[in-house]
């Protein structure tokens, strides 16, 4: 199943890996297994430190995200733009169908406290 993960560097395989639920993430039927946990994707660029805040807030409350690095473009850009088509920075943030949007919306979601709710926490 890791072998299946999309993730290209070990930080990412790291930060995927920091609860058991990354293990299941990229596995057909998940939402069945994590039932009452939307998939959190979550669209990076390489060097960008929103991302790196956007994973952080995350990674602290324990909950497992999917990334793709739309560094070079690619279908994963163009899925990006399909799904919140006026995005013009990353991270774009999306818990399951929702579109947070990207770092400062995620941190205004928590402010609000209408982040945990979202994530099913
Ligand atoms: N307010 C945005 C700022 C995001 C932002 O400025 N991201 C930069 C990268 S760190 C970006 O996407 N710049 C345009 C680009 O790289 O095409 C957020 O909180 O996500």
């Amino acid at each position: 199943m890791i072998a299946r993960l999309k993730f290209k560097t070990p930080m990412r395989i790291f930060a995927c890996m920091q609860t058991a639920k990354g293990a299941f993430q990229d596995a057909p039927g998940h939402e069945d297994i994590m039932a009452g946990t939307p998939k959190v994707d979550i669209y990076t660029k390489w060097g960008c430190p929103f991302c790196v805040r956007a994973k952080a807030l995350l990674e602290k409350k324990g909950v497992a995200f999917e990334e793709f690095d739309v560094t070079m473009g690619g279908p994963k850009k163009q899925e990006m733009l399909a799904r919140a088509p006026a995005a013009m920075t990353v991270p774009q943030i999306f818990v399951g169908e929702t579109h947070v949007g990207g770092c400062d919306d995620l941190y205004a979601l928590e402010s609000a406290g209408k982040l945990d709710p979202l994530l099913g926490l």
